[in-house]
């Protein structure tokens, strides 16, 4: 039975050991506690690291935290102190963590601690290798792990694996700034579904994908060698129902039933029994903002006087990742803060700012949220933020106001809070002023509306979708996997092809027989390419045809001495082996002078564009250029060509990253079938990879093996991946 494997960083269970003590017990996490169902169900296992290192395992340790994770359904990844220190502690905390979070000033590139973040990726792929089956499912969370899916795709291609990421994909501007840019995207993309909770983080991935890779990218989908790698927004949601019926049963409980904690909370409510409670949760991480909201209370209190004694911030900060420097720092500047700003205003019977460090059991988190009038989140930068949704899961009789910064990813479906942007003292003060005020009504208007949508997208919601979209992906990749030229359809050709009398190839030049150049000038045949054309020309009976959009000056000069057929300005001209040229078709050039101008401009606003004039075409050429702008001018000069065309007389092509003008009646399939009539061929084959090879593909008889190079959306029976792949098959002919 085919199983799923779940792998995180850290497993869903807390080990601790405390003075040769062992404890274990499930994490309560919203990563755990989503994927909970998913884990027990069927036959699936959980990979990660079990929170203890090698050094700190005796043998005997060792034998029981195995014995208990593998009772969870789970498997370690042996990780040592060293590993810890630099691969989580150094790289994943101090350089992913910041430039992701838009912290360029914290974030530090160590080329060593670069080394243990491959090397602890490449160990959790050991684990994940020796557990998995032809046909699982891989699901990898988070930035810690972003090498793995090509790591693990590499070793197991038929395994579908999806990724997602909890934490914001900065824009472009911000990611390149990273030194092994290209490596971490190539590390993303084993995945063949990539998730992101926004449609922001989505896009910026995308922005990356497309600079820096070069990459094709056709709506959410990216063309990536043989595979399709398809990229979209899971809102993470959590188990609403968990929250909102502790939030019931905490409602119901009995005076003597109450927490210690939330018998002290009482007390303090009671001593000014008309102040308000706004609270703060969070880890205590610089991307939270915490000084900051700090500082803009300060400020609400300075601005609105009248609420001194009228409100309490009751703010919680979870300790984290306390053995880095910026954490440490992060924690002084807060404890002065609170300080300063408690004795500033406290009196007699009221302190403004009740402070506690350190993490609460479930329980304890739930006074604090039904006890809150107010909810203040204002993380500068946050991939969704848990703690908003579950503040209003909590809310059972539909009161209390969530404030939430527009920088936490939870912002976009939470439109129904006041969103602030968080480094505006001015707006939180007022967004509290207003949270204070707010009257019963609109505050249930707005938890309904809020709470009908947290209930139905939930985190199981949230995997299930995950997962329909990551078996969505195998229907792509069976269509493709269809018509790639495997090896049984390879041999059936070949042998088609030694067995038939009168052979003919036609095979299109740039992107078929030669990659790309960025000057296309550059693009001359390789010795290697001559020699095969060479050899297959001469084998019996068959006739090669280079049919390209080149124009007959520079095919002439590059192939014209060598005896193959040469068609070219897309079927303009025709050079039989030996002979001279003549024309296929009677074209007229006037067009081009009125064009030519227009294309210009183009080139004028589009830098990195440039115009290519051939005899009977002209191709505006933007493969140098930003791929969004390029983008963005194709349809507007597609716009002003349709204006301008006013008769059938001349059609546009968008080829690979060109856009060529032409005469309607020239094109590839015309050619081709115009060649045909010459000899009765038994065996056609025709090989081409832009969108001007689809005229060809299309007017072929039906027995033709007609083949597109790359993975796009073709006429053609087969695909290749690339031109070492056409080279290897022509090869294959001439032997
Ligand atoms: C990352 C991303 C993204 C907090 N204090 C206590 C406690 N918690 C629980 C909350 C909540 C979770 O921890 C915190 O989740 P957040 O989403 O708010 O923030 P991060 O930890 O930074 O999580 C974030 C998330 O991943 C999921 O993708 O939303 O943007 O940064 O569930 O309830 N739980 C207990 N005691 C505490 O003291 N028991």
């Amino acid at each position: 039975m085919n199983k799923t494997i779940i792998i995180s960083n850290r497993l869903p269970l807390q080990v601790k050991l405390e003075n040769d003590e062992l404890t274990i017990k499930p994490s309560v996490g919203g990563l755990a506690t989503g994927m909970r169902s998913v884990h027990t169900e069927g036959n699936g296992i959980w990979v990660g690291w079990s929170g203890v290192t090698e050094e700190e395992l005796t043998p005997e340790l060792s034998e029981k935290v195995q014995e208990a994770i593998t009772r969870e359904k789970c498997v370690s990844v042996p990780l040592n102190r060293q590993d810890v220190e630099d691969f989580y502690f150094g790289f994943s905390n101090k350089a992913l963590w910041p430039l992701f979070h838009y912290f360029l000033e914290y974030a530090e590139f160590d080329k060593d601690q670069w080394e243990s973040y491959k090397e602890v990726n490449q160990k959790f792929a050991d684990v994940v290798i020796e557990n998995i089956e032809d046909g699982d499912t891989v699901w990898v969370h988070d930035y810690q792990l972003l090498l793995l899916p090509k790591l693990i795709k590499d070793k197991k291609p038929n395994t579908s694996i999806g990724f997602f990421l909890h934490i914001p994909y900065p824009s472009y501007e911000i990611f390149r700034v990273f030194p092994w840019r290209e490596e971490l995207l190539h590390g993303m993309l084993g995945a063949d579904l990539l998730g992101f909770h926004t449609y922001d983080y989505e896009r910026h991935f995308l922005s990356s994908v497309k600079r820096l890779l070069k990459l094709e990218v056709n709506f959410n989908e990216i063309s990536y060698h043989d595979r399709i790698v398809k990229v979209d927004s899971f809102p993470m949601g959590i188990d609403y129902q968990k929250f909102h019926n502790a939030a019931l049963k905490h409602e119901q409980r009995s005076p003597n039933e109450k927490t210690e904690f939330h018998r002290r909370l009482e007390d303090h409510i009671e001593s000014s029994p008309d102040a308000k409670i706004i609270l703060s949760i969070d880890r205590l991480d610089y991307t939270k903002g915490i000084p900051n909201r700090i500082k803009a209370f300060e400020f609400f209190l300075d601005k609105y006087p009248q609420y001194r004694e009228k409100v309490r911030l009751v703010m919680l900060a979870v300790p984290s990742r306390s053995n880095v420097d910026t954490y440490q720092k992060l924690k002084r500047e807060t404890d002065e803060l609170v300080g300063r700003i408690n004795g500033k205003f406290a009196t007699v019977s009221w302190t403004p700012i009740w402070y506690f460090y350190r993490s609460m059991p479930f329980g304890n988190l739930i006074d604090l949220y039904t006890s809150a009038d107010v909810a203040l989140i204002t993380p500068l930068r946050d991939g969704m933020n848990l703690v908003a949704k579950e503040y209003i899961a909590t809310r059972v009789n539909n009161d209390g106001v969530l404030i939430l910064s527009e920088m936490a990813g939870a912002s976009i479906e939470m439109s129904e809070a006041i969103l602030i942007n968080p480094t505006s003292y001015e707006e939180i003060a007022d967004a509290i002023k207003k949270a204070i005020e707010m009257p019963l009504e609109e505050q249930k208007t707005r938890n309904h509306i809020l709470q009908k949508r947290l209930a139905r997208y939930s985190v199981e919601k949230w995997a299930e979708e995950f997962f329909k979209s990551l078996n969505a992906t195998k229907t792509i990749k069976e269509a493709i996997v269809a018509k790639k030229l495997e090896k049984h359809l390879k041999d059936k050709i070949i042998s088609e092809y030694h067995n038939a009398d009168k052979k003919l190839l036609l095979l299109d030049y740039d992107g078929t027989l030669v990659g790309f150049k960025n000057n296309p000038q550059d693009a001359s045949p390789d010795d290697l390419l001559i020699t095969l054309l060479d050899n297959l020309n001469q084998n019996e009976n068959t006739d090669i045809v280079i049919i390209s959009g080149r124009d007959r000056e520079t095919l002439s000069k590059w192939l014209g001495g060598n005896g193959y057929n040469l068609i070219t300005d897309h079927g303009v001209w025709l050079k039989h082996a030996h002979k001279d040229w003549e024309p296929l078709e009677r074209i007229k050039k006037d067009w081009m002078d009125k064009i030519l101008p227009v294309l210009e401009t183009f080139v004028d606003r589009t830098p990195g564009t440039f115009i290519e004039k051939k005899n009977y075409s002209l191709a505006w050429h933007y493969r140098k250029a930003d791929p969004e702008l390029a983008q963005r001018r194709t349809v507007e000069l597609n716009t002003v060509l349709t204006h301008l065309i006013s008769n059938n007389e001349l059609s546009v092509l968008e080829g690979n990253k060109v856009v060529e003008i032409k005469s309607s009646n020239v094109n590839k399939g015309r050619a081709a079938t115009r060649f045909l009539t010459d000899k009765n061929y038994d065996f056609i084959m025709a090989i081409g990879d832009d969108w001007t090879d689809e005229y060809m593909f299309e007017e072929l008889p039906e027995n033709a093996k007609t083949v597109k190079v790359g993975f796009k959306n073709t006429k053609a029976k087969y695909y290749l991946k690339d031109t070492s792949e056409v080279r290897t098959l022509l090869n294959q002919l001439v032997s």
